[in-house]
């Protein structure tokens, strides 16, 4: 892309009205813009990061044999009313009526339509187990949207629902995703952490939330520091391995990690006082598995292998994905912009032309912009006519983690300048090595 010719509206100012790091970046580098409290357009580089993200959702959940669909946001009360959850869900709920006076809703989350398209098509074991699932639009009338994406009220969800004969297997998909959530979220540069969560009215043991820890987040989180040391990393997981799954579910949840609403300072004395952290954190995710209850309610039996007519055991999964773009920037950033890792950047590489017009260095420029774009790589290529220092600012700004200068003195001696935004080290080179270089850090062969 080039940025003569891209929509990236950047501000100069800070906009008052954001109040953490990730807010007023997403603002200034022209990602989104708020269309009422709580709601925003996403602009071309707010798209495309949300997209970004949300590929690397769709890939894992593939990889652990989970199956992609869509519901519709917009969904008839009569469902809610079945599961019993209409009446009680409360002012969180967008309410609506059409023009035959039916009670409608915007989603806030599908446990239901889940358990109804399961009901009208699923009717024997055989079919078990199954994980569906979506990423789509969310609405909650949160009473205080705020920081931007974070809180939302139309926010981005991966959102899954698992169907399966017993509870063992149950918590079997619970440990999947466990272990998927744990890998997502690295892709991401991120480290989420499992906590024990509130399982709220309805009970029993099996719930997670991750929390990404930083200053802004909203929950209060106390951990054993140890848990900071663990990372998945590249470990090749089998998700039909039941033992694997819960190997790593132990290896990530033994240790003492909580939110204040399930937080026990008795619990938590038994750690070691030197490994007693108290910290904050954002929630980019949760895990439920909550048993029949809408199985039951709602009617979503299937025949077991004896002919009898049983209730499926049900788990929800939820991922914010569009939180999860606040979250990376409150975790990856410096005071000058967002720092991209570089598995979510929505350019992998930026070209500062330090003098456009320069017969050289244009030429350079466009040779740079053509090999790697060749090599399946997109680099964002400043060629507006505008002095070094703004395009510099406009880099650091939007993160891109690699930037290439080009000038007509480095060109005389036949470099370019490679800059690495996390570390801001540069280094002159010819440009085939940087090149090269960027392919190399990427995973693409240079040709
Ligand atoms: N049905 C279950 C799981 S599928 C569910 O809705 N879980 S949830 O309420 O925990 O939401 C899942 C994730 O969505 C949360 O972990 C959080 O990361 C994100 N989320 C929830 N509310 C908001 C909001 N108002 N703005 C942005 N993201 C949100």
């Amino acid at each position: 892309m080039r940025l003569s010719r891209y929509f990236l509206p950047v501000l100069k100012e800070t906009p008052s009205e954001a109040q953490i790091v990730s807010h007023r970046y997403m603002l200034r580098a022209g990602m989104i813009k708020q269309a009422s409290a709580g709601i925003y357009s996403w602009l071309p580089m707010g798209f495309k990061l949300l997209r970004k993200l949300e590929n690397i959702v769709h890939e894992e959940q593939a990889k652990a044999g989970h199956i992609a669909m869509q519901m519709p946001t917009l969904q008839s009360a009569d469902l809610w009313r079945e599961s019993g959850r209409y009446d009680g869900y409360g002012e969180e709920m967008l309410r609506m009526q059409d023009r035959h006076g039916r009670d409608m809703l915007f989603s806030p989350t599908a446990e239901e339509m889940f358990t109804d398209v399961f009901r009208s098509h699923v009717t024997s074991y055989k079919d078990l187990p199954l994980t569906l699932y979506q990423i789509q639009w969310k609405f909650r009338d949160e009473i205080r949207p705020r920081f931007g994406v974070m809180r939302g009220r139309e926010f981005y969800m991966k959102d899954g629902y698992t169907f399966d004969l017993t509870k063992e297997d149950a918590l079997h998909a619970y440990n999947r995703h466990l272990v998927s959530y744990l890998r997502t979220y690295e892709r991401m540069g991120l480290q989420a952490i499992p906590m024990r969560a509130d399982s709220g009215p309805i009970g029993g043991d099996y719930t997670h939330e991750f929390l990404v820890l930083a200053e802004t987040g909203e929950s209060e989180v106390f951990y054993d520091s140890e848990i900071t040391d663990l990372s998945f990393g590249d470990r090749q997981i089998d998700f039909d391995d039941v033992a694997q799954c819960q190997a790593v579910l132990e290896e990530f949840t033994s240790r003492y990690a909580r939110t204040d609403e399930t937080h026990d300072a008795a619990e938590f004395a038994k750690v070691p006082e030197a490994r007693q952290r108290t910290a904050r954190g954002i929630e980019v995710g949760q895990i439920f598995y909550f048993g029949t209850q809408y199985s039951e309610s709602m009617g979503a039996l299937v025949q077991d292998g004896d002919g009898n007519k049983v209730p499926v055991h049900m788990g929800s999964h939820g991922i914010g994905v569009s939180r999860l773009l606040g979250a990376i920037i409150e975790a990856s950033h410096d005071d000058k912009g967002i720092i991209w890792p570089e598995g979510v950047t929505p350019f992998h590489c930026g070209i500062v032309n330090l003098k456009t017009g320069d017969e050289a260095a244009d030429a350079a420029c466009e040779a740079i912009y053509k090999s790697l774009s060749a090599l399946g790589l997109e680099p964002l290529y400043d060629d507006r006519n505008e002095r070094a220092g703004g395009k510099f600012a406009t880099m650091d700004l939007i993160g891109l983690p690699w930037r290439i200068t080009v000038g007509p003195r480095g060109l005389k001696n036949g470099v370019v300048e490679l800059t690495s935004r996390r570390t801001g080290e540069s280094e002159e080179m010819p440009p085939e090595q940087a090149i090269a270089r960027i392919a190399e850090i990427y995973g693409v062969i240079a040709k």
